[in-house]
């Protein structure tokens, strides 16, 4: 992916071994590495395909949640919603920028993410139909992304990491309005607490999806854990997030639909129930229920916005030619 055609990539620094153990030492003494910085070209090319396979994500994260904006409930509800679909929109945006410094372009990472090249994550080909789903998204995705992303503020990439600063404390806010969302279903009527726990059956095992296939199937992870763009590994994280949320679970008295979930006195964590591997597989390779309305959707999106990516580029590119005149 993204192979090539990668801007301004160095595709000449000459990767001897002096050259990568001169890297590595800055990756171990936590330098952070710029866009203009020499680095190896698999570092280079993991961090375009994470970074954009995120910012896609969050892109294509907007259309599970959008479906519910003319219906929320209240008006309070609607415009926290919009808020909130607004922020995953902006996080989208800094995203991109971030991948653009490494050399690809938008145009290029889009058509990738069109052409079904590139990833997105698994957890927004599941529908929406109920209100809870919009509390269990907040809740549980939001709440697994934070997880993941509170880390990745430490990335040795530094516009990533830069960028993930302020994502982190958006996605908090989001974290406690879709918690809030449940809540406020688990203590109403009878109906309402069925369409909340509906809803919590239906995303938890997603959810821990979303950390990604277990260490031993990882295929980037240690080579990503030794560049320290990620910090910790995808169980380490799926643990972390399953003690963090169980509590919340019991605290507003939904039960996991997990048969198999225990405290574990010695590991001083929860032990939980096989996930289903199978089904994360068809969902990433395209197979999910909502795939294809996903991509459609963005591909429409991508098709209706052209004439206003061609006028701001033309727009930019009039003012450049003006500058160079005036110089
Ligand atoms: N879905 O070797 P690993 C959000 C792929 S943002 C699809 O372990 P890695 C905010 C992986 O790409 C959610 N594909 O890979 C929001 C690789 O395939 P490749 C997104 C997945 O990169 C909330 C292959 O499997 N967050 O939710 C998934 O070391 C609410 C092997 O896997 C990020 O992207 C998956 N779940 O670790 C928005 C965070 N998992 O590329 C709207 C940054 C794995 O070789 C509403 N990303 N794959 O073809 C990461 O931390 C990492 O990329 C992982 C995967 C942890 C996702």
């Amino acid at each position: 992916m993204y192979s090539q055609g990668l801007i301004g990539a160095d595709s000449h620094t000459e990767e001897t071994p002096e050259f990568l153990d001169a890297f590595q030492a800055r990756i171990d003494a936590e330098e952070k590495i710029e866009p203009n910085d020499p680095m190896p070209d698999g570092y280079r090319r993991t961090l375009v395909r994470q970074i954009g396979q995120h910012a896609h994500s969050e892109i294509v994260g907007m259309l599970p949640e959008g479906n519910w904006i003319t219906r929320a409930p209240t008006l309070k509800r609607k415009i926290a919603l919009i808020a909130k679909v607004q922020d995953e929109g902006g996080h989208g945006l800094y995203l991109y920028s971030a991948a653009e410094t490494l050399g690809v372009s938008r145009e290029q990472m889009t058509e990738e993410l069109l052409s079904g090249k590139a990833k997105y994550s698994s957890i927004f080909n599941y529908p929406t139909p109920t209100w809870a789903d919009i509390g269990a998204i907040g809740w549980l995705v939001d709440g697994a992304a934070i997880m993941n992303q509170i880390p990745l503020c430490r990335c040795s990439f530094g516009p990533y990491a830069r960028a993930m600063i302020r994502v982190c404390k958006e996605e908090s806010f989001h974290q406690r309005q879709g918690y809030e969302i449940m809540m406020q279903l688990a203590h109403g009527s009878k109906a309402q607490k069925d369409m909340a726990q509906d809803a919590l059956n239906r995303w938890w095992w997603p959810s821990l999806m979303m950390f990604g296939p277990h260490d031993a199937d990882s295929e980037h992870g240690d080579q990503s854990m030794a560049w320290k763009i990620k910090r910790f590994s995808n169980d380490a994280l799926r643990q972390k997030f399953i003690d963090a949320t169980v509590p919340q679970a019991e605290f507003i008295g939904l039960t996991m639909p997990d048969p198999d979930l225990k405290w574990n006195e010695e590991r001083s964590c929860y032990d939980h129930g096989p996930i289903d591997w199978d089904e994360f597989w068809r969902v990433v390779k395209g197979g999910g229920r909502m795939n294809r309305d996903r991509i459609t959707a963005r591909a429409k999106a991508w098709d209706d916005g052209a004439w206003v990516h061609e006028a701001a580029l033309a727009h930019a590119e009039k003012r450049a030619t003006r500058k160079v005149a005036a110089e």
